[in-house]
């Protein structure tokens, strides 16, 4: 690689949190931390109007490699893991520690080159969002059932080209006052083939959350809450 503002070393974290690390084309995986923007460091972001939001921070990649190739109407899973090294460890605390109830969210931004692109002044469309059920499990409850793999198709209409794809969890156990809610984010880089020409509303973030919503100020106990609002717009469908 060449010319990039990017450093290829892997620094691990070491808390009780969660990491998006590894995604899968059509039930095959692309690699760990393959064209994942990585952090170096598992905790959260709870500031939702600092540019920390979009991607992680000023996180690096851990790997210098390019885009995932994907088709548009792919299966495409994000893998999560409670640090960059603790997928295989069969610890209690991963993916995530239990306790960290909330919704699991999936965006889109077109971006020119998605290896290099910076994360400010992008065009964001959810593509993916699941939260409280009927039954008062939570996204998360699954995601942690499911062994950190949250399934979700990429739009067969939306146009070819490169996106970040920002996967993000929000755990909302602290989330009763602002800030207090952690929103644990990682960005993909992707290229798409095989797409329509769909051209859905977008949000920016910052921006997309405010502290006072719903969502982002929550109640998680006392009563135990029997309906969520989902931070954000509606996910995008063709
Ligand atoms: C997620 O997709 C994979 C294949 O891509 C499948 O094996 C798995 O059962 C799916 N998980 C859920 C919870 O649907
Ligand atoms: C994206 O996919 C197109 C079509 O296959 C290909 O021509 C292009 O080189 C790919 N770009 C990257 C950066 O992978
Ligand atoms: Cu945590």
């Amino acid at each position: 690689m060449k010319n990039l503002l990017i450093t290829c070393s892997l620094l691990v974290g070491a808390s009780a949190h969660t990491i998006f690390q590894e995604l899968w084309v059509n039930g095959v995986a692309q690699g760990h931390t393959k064209g994942i923007r990585v952090p170096a460091y598992d905790g959260p972001i709870t500031d939702v109007t600092s540019n920390d939001v979009i991607c992680n921070g000023g996180q690096q990649h851990t790997e210098c490699t390019p885009q995932m190739q994907v088709k548009a109407g792919d299966k495409l899973t994000a893998e999560w893991h409670h640090t960059l090294d603790s997928g295989s460890t069969g610890e209690a605390q991963d993916p995530i520690d239990k306790g960290h109830l909330g919704p699991v969210m999936v965006y889109l931004a077109k971006v020119d080159d998605a290896l290099t692109t910076k994360v400010t002044g992008l065009k964001w469309f959810k593509i993916y969002e699941d939260g409280l059920d009927s039954k008062g499990q939570w996204a998360v409850t699954r995601l942690y059932n499911n062994k950190g793999k949250v399934n979700f198709t990429l739009p067969s209409c939306v146009q070819s080209g490169q996106y970040l794809l920002r996967a993000e969890l929000i755990a909302l156990h602290g989330a009763a006052s602002y800030p207090g809610a952690q929103l644990y984010m990682e960005c993909a880089q992707i290229n798409v083939t095989g797409g329509g020409s769909a051209n859905p509303p977008t949000v920016s973030f910052p921006g997309a959350y405010k502290g006072t919503d719903p969502g982002i100020k929550f109640q998680l106990f006392y009563p135990t809450p029997t309906t969520y609002t989902i931070p954000g717009p509606t996910a995008f469908k063709c």
